[in-house]
């Protein structure tokens, strides 16, 4: 396969390998901004989008090797200012005015370096009107907003706010909160939006809409703003670095124009403008504040990054909120452990202390349906298979796993013959009771396209044709991924489930033992009242064997302790042994 095939470059991608597009090397910008690569510390102009002429006069001929002090005195000047103070180890803003014939044009603009390729100077004029963020109520909008969000007391509280703010900072047509799960499918999660649009919110897209090089990118570039879908990219000249010779790299570049592919299936949904901010959770991609609008739309450098530093303050609160979850699932299994401990030593029923727990546990585990397989009694809350599948799932555990704890979110893709049960139990989590019995508590989980909530009629909720890039095509993409499986178990809720079974499982063994002793106890208060009764008698156990013969019943028999062990022994005594046995046993 030739290299081109395997790592498509930028803009030749299609379908069939779009995940592997060298999007970083887009070698092109949007037009709304102008971009120069410098060498310093001269500022000699090494490559320039093809537009800096309008900014700069002359040709981009002239332009290239020559220093920028010529062309744009005052901008080598805010350049030099700016590197005397600052290390680049991020993106630095910046701003200033260049003189020119028809007067005077504000800039601000955004300054990086790329190894070994030269520093990279993003600009935009100011002057262009710009909606939305007014610059000078934005410290106090941003004060305001951050005491909301450190405070909020949920994650879908905390989505909801941020969602709602961001359209208020921005005004955006939509803005959506985008959630991945553990295998990268995205939903919308919260959503604000002009109330004309329909919406979007609880739609799922297939992992496949985001390639897994534009997650890496939106780690490291945390936001990116598209303005028009229908603009004409401007290419970078000369294409390749003349200091390294290979192709810009612009992982960190604001003006860089998005792969084509997504441009395509932002155009198909009717879309514009777009801004997008990636929110983080313990180092990896958790969502992403997705902003349509329906007009071409830029924003001024400080509301960008107002919108960053928000996405931040929500990944902050995001880390405590998943703490605060932690603690009180560390709390919770102590909790039913004593009510297992409290209602089966009140009531003596196991049954009852057991489903109570299940029950409990449904919403934390974020359960369908629920069983408890318990000494051949069966309880189920929710939906849940026919009561012969569960027994026939009790037995394939047993048999399958050699765990404590099993759980899988596509039971019918380990099996088979389970792949039938799907609509209330794709996913599984099951907690053995008892060593050898089989006992068990398992929660279900219905596939999840059973569970997709669709904001009115699936067929009309967002428009596109099935076969071009859509939210329709990606739904129906979606969908065939996920057949067959639920929702995953996130890592915490099996950490619940583990402490459970363990806790579950000690506290049947204790009372179990506790009734042992009990038993026996009793069987020596019984042994000796029978030992000096003056009546022959014995004491078997349920196996038949012989747990005492009193003195007056070895006097009887003349016989000493130990020699008779057994029914069947004492029976062979008599003189009728067959009768005997019948009668005792009867
Ligand atoms: C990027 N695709 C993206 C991004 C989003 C989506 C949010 C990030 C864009 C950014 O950060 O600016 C997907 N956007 C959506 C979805 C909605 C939305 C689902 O608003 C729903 C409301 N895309 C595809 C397919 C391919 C594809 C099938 O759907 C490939 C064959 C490619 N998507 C693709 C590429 C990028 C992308 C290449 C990277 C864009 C870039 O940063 O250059």
């Amino acid at each position: 396969m030739d290299e081109s095939m395997r790592q498509p470059p930028f803009g030749t991608a299609d379908l069939s390998n779009c995940e592997r597009e060298l999007i970083h090397l887009a070698g092109s910008i949007q037009p709304h901004g102008i971009l120069l690569v410098l060498r310093e510390p001269s500022f000699t102009i090494l490559q320039v989008s093809a537009n800096a002429p309008s900014l700069f006069g002359g040709t981009v001929p002239e332009l290239l090797g020559s220093d920028l002090g010529t062309w744009a005195p005052e901008l080598a000047d805010a350049l030099q200012r700016l590197l005397a103070g600052e290390s680049l180890g991020r993106p630095a803003p910046m701003r200033c005015h260049l003189t020119r014939p028809d007067g005077v044009t504000a800039l601000e603009g955004v300054v990086h370096r790329v190894e070994a390729q030269g520093l990279v100077v993003e600009l935009e004029r100011v002057d262009a009107p710009v909606k939305g963020g007014d610059p000078a109520t934005l410290p106090r909008q941003l004060h305001a907003i951050i005491a909301q969000i450190t405070v909020a007391g949920s994650v879908g509280a905390l989505c909801d706010l941020l969602a709602n703010e961001v359209r208020q900072l921005i005004e955006y047509d939509r803005v959506m909160i985008y959630r991945f799960d553990a295998d990268g499918h995205g939903e919308v999660v919260a959503e604000a939006r002009d109330p004309r649009l329909e919406a979007y919110l609880g739609l799922h897209y297939p992992a496949s809409d985001i390639p897994q090089r534009a997650r890496e990118l939106y780690l490291r570039n945390r936001i990116r703003v598209l303005a028009d879908t229908t603009s004409v990219p401007v290419p970078l000249e000369p294409r390749l670095s003349p200091l390294n010779g290979a192709e810009l790299d612009m992982s960190m570049s604001g003006l860089r124009s998005l792969s084509p592919l997504h441009i395509e299936y932002l155009r198909n949904m009717g879309v514009t403008g777009t801004l997008v901010a990636s929110l983080v959770k313990d180092g990896e991609l958790w969502g992403l504040i997705a902003c349509h609008h329906y007009a071409p739309r830029r924003l001024p450098y400080q509301v960008r990054a107002a919108c960053e530093l928000l996405s931040e303050v929500f990944s902050t609160r995001l880390a405590a909120l998943d703490a605060q979850t932690i603690a009180e699932s560390v709390l919770l299994v102590p909790r039913l452990e004593q009510q297992i401990v409290e209602t089966a030593s009140e009531s003596g029923d196991w049954h009852q202390a057991l489903f109570g727990v299940l029950r409990a546990l449904m919403p934390t585990l974020n359960a369908s349906g629920a069983a408890l397989l318990y000494e051949g009694q069966t309880l189920t809350p929710g939906a849940v298979p026919a009561s012969e599948d569960l027994s026939r799932l009790a037995a394939w555990l047993a048999e399958e796993s050699s765990g404590q704890v099993f759980y899988s979110a596509a039971i019918g893709k380990r099996e088979s013959s389970f792949e039938r049960l799907a609509p209330v139990a794709s996913g599984i989590l099951a907690l053995r009771l008892t060593p050898t019995r089989l006992n068990y508590m398992l929660w279900f989980r219905r596939e999840q396209i059973q569970t997709v909530r669709w904001a009115g009629d699936p067929s009309k909720a967002v428009q596109g044709d099935p076969d071009h890039l859509s939210p329709r095509r990606s739904f129906s993409e979606w969908t065939e991924r996920v057949r067959h499986t639920a929702q995953a178990w996130t890592a915490q809720q099996l950490a619940i489930a583990q402490m459970m079974q363990t806790s579950i499982s000690d506290t049947i063994q204790q009372v179990q033992g506790i009734r042992v002793l009990i038993t026996a106890r009793q069987l020596a208060t019984v042994s000796r009242m029978v030992e000096r009764a003056g009546e022959p008698m014995a004491i078997f156990n349920e196996r038949d064997q012989v747990l005492l013969l009193n003195q007056s019943l070895r006097r009887l028999l003349g016989t000493e302790a130990g020699e008779i062990d057994s029914l069947e022994r004492l029976g062979s005594r008599f003189a009728e042994p067959e009768q005997f046995l019948e009668a005792v046993r009867r």
